[in-house]
């Protein structure tokens, strides 16, 4: 079956009309194939072949998706903000499954726009704001209600011990690499407390995002924040890890694969900006550890990142989709290099009650 065919009999077992249906493919992540399909009486979709080398079980990833876009439904209803909604296929599951892959469908949210950049402070304000409303309308449900779908997903101790794994493994040479290890395992021990504290459950675990990218939020015509997108790491984690990964993709001039280190610099205005946004939401829901621990997060996500896409790239880049041999490195030293700016802008122990009013 060609990839045509395939698709119109994905579509078929959904209530979706075949009739002059437009199916035209979408870039929105690393990681699942994604189409945008637009029927003749103009509803339109988004359906995604799932990589299921990475969520191997699709049952469970689709279960968790269905249960926190029940909560932010019913939390937005009435506000300006709105949740994802999957389309159930016509004998009412979240998904379907032929013998080619596993899709799923959701309602393309036309009237919104991503942006793989902030125009100006105050859409940064907007996205701090946002993530920040996110996590509060799934603070009141047991994290323990969703599963894990990828273990250690956002561990440093993990990601570190798959890095040298690779290390270890590879049979290229990899002397050029030297320097970048060694600024991981400098950064990695500074920002080990974070992940001691959440292990030791002096930081609470709540429902978290877990790729919360500043184009994993989608913004209305007049500017506003509206809805967050790319449900598929919803699972138990700490609030940092959200404000890290919008941080880290929000404040540095240049995009995540920046070959040119010279061309990245911090925002610190946006950095600002997020974390004001982030705060005027708070009426007292975080508590005084995750507080104490916000500096963290940007540079421990970041430094996660370059930490996985340099394994990639010593396992032959076989995760992320990637244009070129080098782009996974180059991907790296990019994130090692955000991470170097963070710890030498922000100071770690730095106050960030400040953003409060
Ligand atoms: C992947 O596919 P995308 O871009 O939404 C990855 C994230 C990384 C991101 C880096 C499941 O997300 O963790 O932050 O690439 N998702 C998964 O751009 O690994
Ligand atoms: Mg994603």
């Amino acid at each position: 079956m060609n990839s045509d065919q395939n698709i119109k009999e994905v579509l078929s077992n959904y209530p979706i009309s075949l009739e002059l249906v437009e199916v035209i493919p979408v870039k929105t992540g690393l990681i699942h194939t994604s189409y945008k399909v637009t029927e003749a009486q103009e509803a339109s979709y988004l359906l995604q072949k799932i990589n299921t080398s990475v969520f191997r079980d699709v049952e469970t990833l689709m279960e968790n998706i269905a249960l926190v876009t029940n909560i932010l439904k019913n939390a937005f209803r009435g506000s300006s903000y709105e949740s994802l909604e999957l389309l159930k296929t016509n004998n009412g599951q979240l998904f379907y499954k032929n013998e080619c892959a596993a899709w799923r469908i959701y309602h393309f949210k036309e009237h919104l726009t991503g942006y793989d950049v902030p125009n100006n402070k105050e859409m940064v304000r907007e996205a701090g704001k946002a993530f920040s409303v996110f996590a509060q309308a799934l603070s009141e449900t047991d994290p323990e209600k969703l599963s894990v779908t990828i273990p250690n997903f956002h561990s440093m101790q993990k990601r570190y011990g798959q890095l040298q794994h690779a290390l270890e493994n590879t049979t290229a040479e990899i002397s050029h690499i030297d320097p970048l290890s060694k600024q991981i395992e400098e950064f990695k021990q500074l920002l080990l407390p974070l992940e001691y504290a959440m292990d030791s459950e002096e930081i609470p675990l709540r429902i978290t995002h877990n790729d919360s990218k500043f184009n994993n939020l989608l913004f209305d015509e007049a500017g506003k924040a509206r809805c967050v997108v790319d449900l598929d790491t919803v699972m138990p984690g700490i609030i940092h890890f959200d404000v890290g990964d919008c941080l880290r993709t929000l404040t540095p001039s240049a995009p995540e694969d920046e070959p040119e280190l010279a061309n990245i610099k911090l925002r610190k205005g946006f950095h600002s900006a997020f974390l004001e946004g982030f705060v005027e939401n708070e009426s007292g829901w975080l508590t005084k550890n995750e507080i104490k621990f916000l500096p963290y997060s940007a540079p421990y996500m970041a430094l996660i990142m370059g930490i996985r896409f340099l394994t990639d790239y010593l396992q032959g880049n076989i995760y992320y989709s990637s244009d070129h041999p080098e782009h996974n490195l180059i991907r790296a030293r990019c994130q090692v290099e955000v991470t170097k700016q963070f710890l030498d802008q922000i100071p770690l122990n730095s106050d960030p009650t400040r953003f409060f009013k």
